[in-house]
């Protein structure tokens, strides 16, 4: 069932050309709230506002905002207007850099029905964008909950009304990240079988877990290890040393992704014996230290980490890739991982 609903987006779905010159940011997730202590999103609006302002706003980016941007489970749209409001107006400004899309989720798929909606005009399910003949599909990714994916259907209508009416009173925090591992997975996988299918670049968010190339960050260590590995026997003594400390390190990162493993970044990400590079997931805007993004800049697809912590904090890649301040904000970025997007069609193609 989710597959065919996944076929649909596919034949739905706007197309918009992307070239080689082409910068597109992507973020999914915030969860805007009315501005309170309920608000999710409260904590990361100064460091989200001024990097669309200081990075991507100035940098030429189009912007795709890819579900779940404002939080109607528990706050009605007028209240989150009179606090997001100018947040929303930034977001059009990005029409002038080329397009700006707002794709809906589970979480403000009622946003349909709001005619006034300020960002109504560039509203969407899905968003393809078509580089050099190959097919990126942005959806949410709810579409492929084999709970949820009727929005209509009684039990996702029973559940809103129970998140709306009843979760709220007794003040349950966090529900919209308190999925399981087994569904998350669930959703994961069949949006990964879908795209190896249709051989396209899925992008979605969702289940709040950064995604690189099918991979999550402990799939991606344990990858990079073997990696080194495979290297070092052609390597020189000179490379060699580099190599073994480079191991070293990435050791280290794996072990404290083991002990601060909260089961959100435990469950291995591969769902095959060969990881074919389909799916990517932007993660979210609430996480407590920063946000993530996904960049489609000049030809490469980047996964990007803003945080306030600098190099101190415990995000995989703090030791492995360098921290950037944006401009003396005391906002870094951190680029987990990044790829050319010719390389990971061509992959796909090849493997899928
Ligand atoms: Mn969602």
């Amino acid at each position: 069932m989710p597959f065919s609903n996944l076929e649909r987006l596919l034949h739905i779905s706007e197309t918009i050309e992307i070239s080689c010159d082409s910068r597109i940011v992507i973020f999914s997730d915030l969860h805007l709230g009315d501005g309170g202590r309920n608000d999710e999103f409260l904590h990361n609006g100064l460091l989200f506002e001024t990097l669309l302002r200081k990075r991507y706003l100035p940098g030429g980016f189009s912007l795709v905002l890819n579900g779940d941007i404002e939080e109607l489970f528990k706050f009605d749209l007028d209240r989150i207007e009179a606090a997001w409001g100018e947040l929303w107006e930034l977001f059009l400004l990005f029409g002038c850099n080329g397009f700006v899309r707002k794709l809906y989720g589970n979480h403000d798929h009622a946003l349909l029905d709001h005619a006034d909606y300020r960002l109504a005009d560039v509203l969407a399910e899905s968003l393809c964008l078509r580089y050099e003949g190959q097919r990126l599909l942005l959806f949410h990714g709810h579409q492929a909950s084999p709970y949820l994916n009727e929005p209509s259907s009684l039990f996702s209508r029973s559940l809103f009304y129970f998140l709306r009416y009843f979760a709220r009173p007794f003040g349950f925090r966090n529900y919209s990240v308190s999925y399981s591992n087994r569904k998350r997975f669930a959703i994961e996988r069949s949006v990964y079988e879908f795209s190896n299918r249709s051989k396209v670049i899925s992008i979605i968010g969702h289940t709040h877990r950064p995604l690189f190339e099918s991979m999550s960050k402990l799939d991606y260590l344990n990858y990079r290890i073997e990696e080194l590995c495979r290297s070092y026997a052609e390597a020189d003594a000179i490379r060699q040393q580099t190599i073994e400390a480079e191991i070293g390190e990435v050791r280290r990162e794996l072990e404290s992704c083991y002990r601060n493993g909260n089961g959100k970044s435990l469950r291995s990400g591969r769902y095959g014996t060969i990881a074919i590079p389909s799916i990517f997931n932007s993660g979210c805007c609430i996480g407590k230290r920063g946000v993530t993004s996904l960049e489609i800049d000049e030809g490469v697809i980047r996964l990007v980490y803003w945080t306030r912590t600098g190099l101190n904090g415990p995000y995989p890649g703090d030791r492995l890739n360098k921290a950037e301040e944006l401009d003396g904000t005391g906002i870094y970025r951190v680029v987990l991982n990044e790829e050319r997007l010719d390389y990971v069609f061509s992959r796909i193609r090849l493997l899928a």
